[in-house]
């Protein structure tokens, strides 16, 4: 079998997605998902200028000898373009060998080890009362863990909670909005949020929360100690982790469960924290950290240190990404959780998929391959559109992390 064509698909069903599909000459074909939100136009020259000329007549079966050629056989290896660049390769390769197989995925990974996928939903609201609402109306949907965002008194947007009457991140075609930030008044707000939350919704609810890289190691400290009566899931990216050996310092500190990692690409941003045990849920995605390739080495490394999988899966990682996600957490014996906050209409429509919701749970299907495809004429109604996700500066101006 040989690689015939390779196309770069970028659309926008309500936000944008970047798909590769991968055609061979024996008529079979795979998709992945190569999105990197905010910056999708430059994975797509990646491949069309970079990747795909260099594949064009290779076996697609050699999966291992394609991703080390484009990550090791690159100069200019690693980084979120290139990642996404080669996740989506990886992932159209594996759905192809599957097919060639007459396997869903899961199979050739090395089958089921679960019956079916823990998911959290996400559930914000301005106020204390809204977000307690919103948690109650994900319970009531069946979910079983839920992440809750809560507005902070004063700030109109901050991440999670949108400005009223505002598309949530679809800035199209405008620059990047700017929001305003106050840990100071973010640490005193946040204890009472899950006060309250344990008060109503109770304890058979897991709870989560998103820092979103925002604290220093002292500040994620306190926070996971002052959270700690009240059980999280886990406190997910607390600190950026560019310099992992911060958070040891969480770690001398408290008992509440660490999750991190969705904007990682490789193994190595990964390493320490995991081989230190300074975190406990690793939240590398398919798209964004190598496709299936990527996620099983990660996660097979992350079995030894107890650390356990929860793939990352906002609305901007697409059908694709979570169709293969879903296979190897139905595989993965580390698994811990899959982030789900499902899609617009037209992305479904856009994306007919094999996976398949329960309440609080997932599947990702019997289908042969990953289960996922996209149809182009879906596609080509909803043009790409320029879309920015905001940045964000302290109260005094000083830019800060989003
Ligand atoms: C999450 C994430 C996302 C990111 C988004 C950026 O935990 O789901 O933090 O909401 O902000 O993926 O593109
Ligand atoms: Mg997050």
């Amino acid at each position: 079998m040989k690689i015939k064509e390779i196309r770069v698909i970028v659309a926008s069903p309500g936000r944008n997605f970047v798909t590769v599909k991968i055609i061979t000459d024996e008529g079979l074909h795979g998709i992945g998902d190569a999105t990197v939100n905010g910056r999708e136009k430059a994975v797509v020259a990646y491949l069309e200028d970079h990747v795909a000329p260099c594949l064009i007549g290779r076996d697609p079966m050699q999966i291992e000898d394609i991703w080390q050629y484009l990550y090791r056989g690159a100069y200019w290896r690693r980084g979120p373009i290139t990642m996404a660049a080669i996740s989506g390769i990886d992932m159209a390769l594996w759905d192809i060998k599957a097919k060639a197989a007459n396997l869903p995925l899961y199979q050739l990974l090395g089958g089921a080890s679960r019956d079916k996928i823990m998911c959290y939903a996400h559930a914000q609201g301005r106020t204390i009362d809204d977000v307690v609402e919103a948690v109650l109306a994900k319970k009531e949907q069946g979910y079983v863990a839920v992440r809750a965002q809560a507005g902070v008194p004063g700030f109109e947007s901050i991440y999670g909670i949108h400005k009223k009457g505002k598309k949530k991140n679809v800035l199209e075609g405008r620059l990047p909005e700017e929001e305003v930030w106050s840990t100071t008044k973010y640490l005193r707000h946040i204890p009472k949020v899950f006060e309250k939350l344990r008060d109503v919704v109770g304890w058979d609810t897991h709870l989560l929360h998103d820092a979103h890289h925002r604290l220093t190691p002292i500040e994620a400290a306190r926070l996971g100690k002052e959270l700690e009566p009240h059980q999280l899931f886990w406190l997910e990216d607390a600190v950026p982790a560019e310099l992992p050996e911060g958070y040891r310092l969480i770690r001398q500190h408290t008992t509440t469960p660490i999750a991190l990692g969705e904007v990682f690409n490789t193994i190595w941003d990964a390493r320490q924290l995991i081989e230190e045990q300074l975190i406990d849920y690793i939240r590398t995605t398919s798209v964004h950290a190598g496709g299936v390739s990527g996620l099983r080495r990660i996660f097979d490394f992350a079995s030894i240190y107890h650390v356990r999988t929860a793939c990352h899966g906002p609305t901007d990682v697409s059908p694709v990404a979570m169709g293969a996600n879903l296979h190897v957490d139905l595989w993965v014996p580390n698994f811990g959780i899959q982030e789900f906050s499902g899609y617009s209409e037209a992305t479904h429509e856009m994306f007919p998929h094999a996976w398949s919701q329960d309440g609080g749970f997932l599947h990702p299907g019997e289908a042969i391959g990953h289960g996922v495809d996209i149809d182009e004429a879906v596609a080509a109604k909803h043009p790409y559109k320029r879309a920015y996700l905001p940045v964000n500066r302290l109260e005094d101006g000083t830019l800060w992390h989003w």
